[in-house]
């Protein structure tokens, strides 16, 4: 797919990593819509920290429909920001008609095992984001409960900081800093309770939140509503339960091919170089779209069309 292609009725407003973000135009006025947004999920796939020059064919179509999937396997916890999948036939299946929101300025993840930056900051303190966890933790360790782990939204291509749960309350105020933790906690268990019958952990999660202005609350507040895309491999880290394993790198679900090829001689490629990745090979392709298409499977129980 092209990066930010041309879609009539649409202004491109954003290109993130593997996703492109439009707004439609009113055809009247000819201006951008201030409440809408359309979400595009590319076939685009990045690993250690590239995006590959090799597209997965399917791999945004699969990602969105999984995420519509999961966002009604919430709808009890939290309201979420879809208004419509009636797209534009070039994006059919890859882009979701959404609510624009005021979104929260946090990245929040939540945390079921541990593992990446929360394990190296879990070994130099014995805590992450200021959470302090038990002794004798290891590389793929199950917590004792998800703990809310936030960090900053930082700019494309730089690295987002954790942030202890006061300088979020700082950030966003105490209520709403209390309500997108639990929120984030009850979305990632929930996530778990379902693929735990289903062969797949959820090792972490990174949801975004944003307020929709349309919509007070109780208090007459504007609700947090749920955004972006939801509870998939390229918003989570999806183990194999199978070949879980504390105290080693655990097997990625949905790359692990990849990163095989990528470090294998074959491939030719120095990690260490700062080189590019070269072209992902026809059968490492076909293997990958093949595990995004049976995580979709195995979660949902239905057949990717
Ligand atoms: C929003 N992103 C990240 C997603 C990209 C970038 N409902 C919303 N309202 C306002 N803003 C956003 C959302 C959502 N979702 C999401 N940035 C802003 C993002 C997809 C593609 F390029």
């Amino acid at each position: 797919m092209n990066p930010s292609m041309e879609l009539p009725g649409y202004a491109h407003v954003y290109s993130g990593k593997v996703r492109e973000l439009y707004a439609p135009i009113d055809p009247s006025t000819g201006a951008t819509s201030a409440d809408q947004l359309l979400l595009v999920a590319t076939d685009r796939i990045s690993a250690f920290d590239f995006i590959l020059d090799s597209e997965i064919p399917d791999k945004g179509k699969v990602l969105t429909q999984l995420s519509l999937w999961w966002f009604e396997q919430l709808t009890d916890i939290i309201p979420n920001h879809v208004i419509s999948t009636e797209v534009p036939e070039a994006v059919a299946g890859r882009a979701v008609l959404v609510k624009r929101l005021d979104m929260v300025p946090v990245e929040c993840i939540g945390r079921a095992y541990l593992t990446g930056s929360g394990l190296a900051e879990y070994r130099q303190s014995s805590s992450v984001c200021g959470v302090p966890l038990p002794a004798g933790l290891t590389d793929g360790s199950l917590l004792p409960s998800p703990i809310f782990t936030p960090s900053t939204k930082a700019p494309i291509g730089e690295h987002d900081q954790p942030m202890t749960f006061a300088e979020v309350a700082a950030e966003i105020g105490m209520p709403v800093a209390e309500r997108v933790r639990d929120l984030t906690i009850a979305i990632l268990k929930r996530g778990n309770e379902i693929a735990a019958d289903r062969g797949i952990l959820l090792a972490d999660t990174k949801v975004e939140f944003g307020f929709d202005r349309s919509r007070p609350d109780v208090d007459g507040n504007p609700s947090v509503v749920l955004a972006d895309e939801v509870l998939t491999p390229d918003s989570s880290r999806f183990w194999p339960a199978a070949a879980w394993q504390p105290g080693r790198a655990q097997d990625s679900y949905d790359k692990q091919f990849v990163r095989d090829w990528l470090t294998s001689s074959v491939s030719g490629w120095d990690r260490s170089s700062g080189d590019v990745p070269p072209a992902l090979p026809d059968d490492i392709v076909e293997a990958t779209r093949a595990k995004y298409i049976e995580a979709f499977e195995s979660l949902t129980g239905q057949t990717f069309a």
